[in-house]
């Protein structure tokens, strides 16, 4: 018996399989019956003196809440302390936190006894959490089955990576651009610390460079810079634009600059820089929580602390495929319909990949990722060795 189905229609085009993905999203929701705690901001029963809000910092299992205006405006210097309230935290939901930053909540004002802590910040109960448009999500490192939202209702994702110090992993920078594919998020993609490359090897600059312009040529904004030397690089203007009105999420390992770009912006809030670098190989995070952080020229951003490990849950060679921007063309074109262009004969990705139009570092991400490689990304000293 052969082990794949003979695919008859093979000129259909990708945008159907988008279709079923999208139906199958929609079903996935239905059936985790989400009860009342998600609800429309319409349905919102909003009594005197409760309001909108957005949450800027979620820490352990209190959830930092700013008021959002109706024009969307948030009043960050106005922070509450806020807990979801009791009914909803034993509610079976598959992820590890029940609100994340980003979230658009309602809430209900309350003393701090209610809050369960004492503190001089006003205390409210999230009483409801709206439908997020979109989701920063990783597999939770302590459990297969749970998702842990990282961020949500973000607008774009700004994926930061150094050359070196740590060390450019690209398959990392295309984890990221699948997640922003698949919810529908603008990736800017930002390799930092320019500075360093000259005591590079010409090698190692050539490949870079490379690597960049396959991202240039899949339509990606793609920016290089250095934060530390050239802070008046056009690259840091030009960021600053795109980030106007927008919320922004910045990701990227620990130590690559994130918190250094935000700087370049006038944040509200303006973070503590560790001045030796050499400090996150001893695993010192410099930024602890995810927080929602104004920006003087304009928009929002959501730094992040460098996570360790950031693994993807499973998904279908279909889903998968379609993330990869340059696999789609081929999409229905293998000879099986369930091909997943690992060996499968007949197989129109592995057909591109030989003809070059599919480079050899992409498709490797592609595969890592499919057939579930670690996703572990620590930084070692081994990573310096490593040298791409
Ligand atoms: N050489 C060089 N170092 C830089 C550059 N930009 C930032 N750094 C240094 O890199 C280190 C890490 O910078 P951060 O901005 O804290 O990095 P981060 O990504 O926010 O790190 P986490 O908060 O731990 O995720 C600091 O010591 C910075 O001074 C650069 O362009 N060149
Ligand atoms: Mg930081
Ligand atoms: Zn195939």
């Amino acid at each position: 018996m052969a082990r794949w189905k003979y695919n008859k229609n093979r000129d259909d085009e990708y945008f159907r399989y988008d279709k079923i993905r999208r139906g199958k999203d929609k079903r996935k929701k239905k059936q985790d019956g989400e009860e009342k705690f998600v609800l429309d901001e319409v349905q919102w029963k909003k009594e005197d003196g409760w309001f909108r809000a957005r949450v800027v910092e979620v820490q352990k299992r209190y959830a930092f809440v700013a008021p959002q205006d109706d024009d969307g405006t948030i009043d960050t210097k106005d922070v509450w302390l806020g807990t979801v309230a009791r009914k909803y935290l034993q509610s079976k939901r598959m992820e590890r936190n029940s609100v994340a930053v980003g979230d658009v909540v309602l809430c209900r004002p309350t003393d701090d006894r209610e809050a369960d802590i004492e503190t001089d910040i006003p205390c409210c109960v999230i009483v409801n959490l709206a439908p997020r448009h979109s989701e920063i999500s990783r597999r939770d490192p302590t459990s297969q089955e749970r998702s842990h939202v990282l961020a949500s209702n973000v607008d774009q994702l700004l994926v930061v990576a150094s050359y070196q110090s740590p060390l450019v992993k690209w398959g990392l920078v295309d984890r990221y651009l699948v997640l922003a594919e698949e919810q529908g998020i603008e990736p800017i993609i930002v390799l930092n610390k320019e500075d360093l490359l000259k005591e590079e090897s010409e090698e190692f600059r050539q490949r870079c460079r490379e690597e960049i312009e396959t991202y240039r040529r899949l339509g990606y904004r793609i920016f290089s810079l250095s934060v530390l030397t050239n802070s008046k690089d056009p690259a840091i203007t030009e960021i600053g634009e795109l980030m106007k009105d927008k919320v922004t999420i910045l990701s990227g390992h620990s130590g690559v600059g994130k918190s250094s770009l935000v700087n370049m912006y006038r944040p509200e809030i303006v973070q503590e820089v560790e001045p030796d670098a050499d400090i996150f190989y001893k695993g010192r995070h410099t930024t602890t929580y995810a927080s929602f952080i104004g920006l003087d020229t304009g928009g929002y951003v959501i730094d992040t602390p460098g996570i360790r490990s950031f693994l993807l849950g499973d998904r279908s060679s279909i889903d998968l495929s379609y993330s990869f921007r340059e696999f789609r063309p081929y999409m229905g074109a293998c000879k099986f319909r369930e091909c997943r262009h690992i060996d499968e004969p007949g197989c129109a990705i592995l057909d591109a990949l030989q003809k070059g139009e599919i480079t050899n570092r992409r498709y490797r991400s592609y595969k890592g990722l499919l057939l579930g490689d670690t996703g572990r990304e620590g930084r070692t000293r081994d990573d310096e060795l490593e040298k791409g």
